[in-house]
């Protein structure tokens, strides 16, 4: 299959507050780097660069003035003579105003923003975009016919939501790349999301509607990020009723737990039958990721792979998480592998 890739992710490499302290992220270069590496020495596919999409493609998946603000927050934050990278400081949790954006840089960061793991920098916001546009142009790929296409997005997007940043996400690629699906002529879309973590903005993007069906695998919230989201009870709302699945699953999930899951997955998708797929493809479900705590070893991602496979649908995987970097690059290649029937 092809993979899309665009060399702008090395333009963004930031901070996040991780155990309390500001350090450099888990969410490196080297990681897109090593998958990229793997497609070509597996020979997956050719690896093309990503077209050009202006910004009203990202409109729809996200509000304008939510885009807005990631186009002009580093203008804003530098002009205040500040040279590092902008993180927030304030919060509107329960009972804070959330009806008035704020004028000033520090505040609008606080109000987009749903935790410290994204920061702003000067060229976050091309790497950010060039991402979407490598996911907008794995949907291309689809929608002139290919049966699999694989969008090695970096930054990943599944965390960031209609109108917030977080988890090292900005756009959501996955979201943005169903929207364009359904514009090219898809009557329903569906994502599948099986990285570790909930896909809290994918699912918030798509909660109210039943043109896109959201279904996700992921370490139980009561005790994983992202916390306030992806527990079982959330099952879409208005004419999105009945679209949104979530199957938290517990510490230590190995693939024979996580294969039966995936197995009920499956049916509600094939219920829904979309005309596209979408894989918000994360590999820190590994048993070695150094953030997460399930334990699917590197065999078990052809499985996941074939698994995908079965349904039988044309399908866009984009990359989310994995940051067990030695071996991000077998793990994401082997499920697209899997997929594609070349390894037993
Ligand atoms: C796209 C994606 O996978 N985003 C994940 C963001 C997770 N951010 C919070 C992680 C907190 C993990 N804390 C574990 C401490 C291990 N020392
Ligand atoms: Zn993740």
């Amino acid at each position: 299959m092809l993979t899309v890739f665009s060399e702008a992710h090395r333009l963004h490499y930031g901070i996040e507050l991780k155990d309390g302290l500001i350090a450099r992220s888990f969410e490196n270069p080297q990681r897109a780097e090593t998958v990229l590496a793997r497609v070509r020495a597996t020979g997956l596919g050719d690896v093309i660069g990503e077209r050009q999409y202006d910004r009203s493609h990202y409109v729809g998946a996200h509000s304008d003035r939510y885009v807005r603000f990631l186009e002009t927050a580093w203008d804003e934050w530098s002009a205040t003579g500040r040279t590092h990278d902008a993180l927030p400081l304030v919060w509107p949790v329960r009972n804070l105003r959330d009806d008035i954006e704020p004028a000033f840089i520090d505040g609008k960061l606080g109000y987009y923003a749903m935790d410290a793991g994204s920061p702003i920098a000067a060229h976050t916001w091309e790497a950010v975009r060039a991402s979407a546009n490598v996911a907008l142009t794995g949907m291309d790929v689809i929608s002139a016919g290919a049966r699999g296409a694989f969008a090695l997005c970096r930054p990943p997007g599944h965390h960031a939501a209609h109108e917030y940043m977080g988890g090292y996400c900005y756009l959501n690629n996955a979201a943005i790349a169903a929207q364009r699906g359904l514009m090219q002529g898809a009557e329903r879309v569906a994502v599948l999301d099986v990285d570790f973590h909930h896909g809290n903005g994918t699912q918030d993007i798509f909660y109210d509607r039943a043109d896109a069906m959201f279904v996700s695998l992921h370490g139980d919230p009561s005790v994983s990020f992202p916390y306030f989201s992806g527990f079982a009870d959330e099952q879409g709302s208005g004419d999105g009723l009945g679209f949104n699945a979530n199957y938290p699953l517990p510490k230590g999930t190995d693939w024979l737990r996580y294969r039966d899951a995936l197995a009920d997955a499956g049916r509600r998708l094939a219920a829904y039958a979309p005309d596209v797929l979408v894989v918000s493809l994360g590999v820190d479900t590994f048993e070695g990721d150094p953030i997460s705590h399930f334990a699917l070893t590197t065999g078990d991602f052809v499985r996941l792979g074939e698994a995908i496979a079965v349904l039988g649908m044309p399908t866009l995987f984009v990359m989310e998480g994995g940051y067990m970097v030695d071996e991000i690059g077998t793990n994401a290649v082997n499920v697209l592998m899997g997929f594609e029937g070349r390894v037993g």
